[in-house]
């Protein structure tokens, strides 16, 4: 995948997308300005974006595919996968309270999380390869926040705002794949008490390990592998549910226990 922006443009747009995350800003869409921008290019930000974030001292904790559902494809209006960074200043405490002044507009999804005892890589990559070199999973919450307007946007802008990344939490309990059918998983999400939305795990591209096939798959065309001991969520299981401070959400999964988190 090659870039079609200019090194200074790609630089340029990670600047804009950076000051967006930490200044807690609502943005146009960069496809607006950059009307035939390519995923190549939105992932070229992404990168550059990642970069950005190292280089001030952050650390990597993982990986994410998002728009794996058919619940998330048809509530955003995407219907391509896309795949995004986890930091550690993203992580939060199964059970914390997660401040909501230092985000735009968030929402929650209930996901699966994979960590890997193996190498993972290249464009060939299967759903097999992916179990036999899973050591566990978990229940994981993810707090996405997008950094456009109205929480719209098109494919590329999303990829270049890390595919709205903002918060993860793990938690509930961690089981060995190769016990689990893990396309079987049934999840109930509750908010505030209330079922709002129930899907079973194989909403996740059939399989949610074919999630962490794509991530693998991505990282392939972006020139990087999949490290053993890497973290992976796997994507929204149902649609994404809007939260505001006050509200708490709990995730409660067949097999793997419960994850909870509120908002202040
Ligand atoms: C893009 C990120 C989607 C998921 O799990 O599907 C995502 C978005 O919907 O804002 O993280
Ligand atoms: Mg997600």
């Amino acid at each position: 995948m090659n870039p079609t922006l200019q090194r200074a443009q790609i630089a340029a747009l990670a600047e804009r997308v950076e000051a967006a995350q930490i200044g807690v800003r609502a943005m146009r869409k960069l496809t607006d300005e950059h009307p035939d921008m390519t995923l190549a290019d939105a992932y070229a930000v992404q990168l550059e974006l990642r970069r950005r974030y190292l280089a001030q001292g952050r650390r990597q904790t993982g990986w994410k595919a998002g728009l794996t559902s058919k619940a998330k494809m048809d509530q955003m209006g995407v219907r391509v996968p896309s795949i995004g960074f986890l930091l550690d200043s993203m992580a939060r405490p199964e059970g914390s309270a997660v401040r909501t002044d230092d985000l735009v507009h968030p929402r929650v999804e209930c996901e699966i999380g994979f960590v890997t005892k193996a190498r993972l890589a290249g464009a060939g990559v299967t759903r097999e390869e992916v179990i036999a070199a899973t050591d566990f999973v978990v229940p994981a919450l993810e707090i996405i926040d997008s950094r456009y307007s109205g929480f719209k946007f098109d494919l590329q802008s999303a990829v270049a705002d890390n595919s709205s990344s903002a918060r993860y939490v793990m938690g509930g309990c961690a089981r060995r794949a190769a016990e689990l059918d893990l396309a079987a998983l049934e999840v109930v999400f509750e908010k505030n008490g209330v079922p709002v939305a129930t899907a079973v795990s194989a909403a996740v591209m059939g399989h949610p390990a074919n999630a962490v096939a794509l991530v693998v798959k991505v990282l392939d065309d972006l020139g990087e592998e999949l490290p053993a001991g890497s973290f992976v969520m796997s994507g929204g299981i149902t649609e994404a549910i809007a939260v505001q401070a006050g509200d708490h959400v709990v995730a409660r999964f067949q097999e793997l226990g419960s994850v909870a988190v509120r908002f202040v």
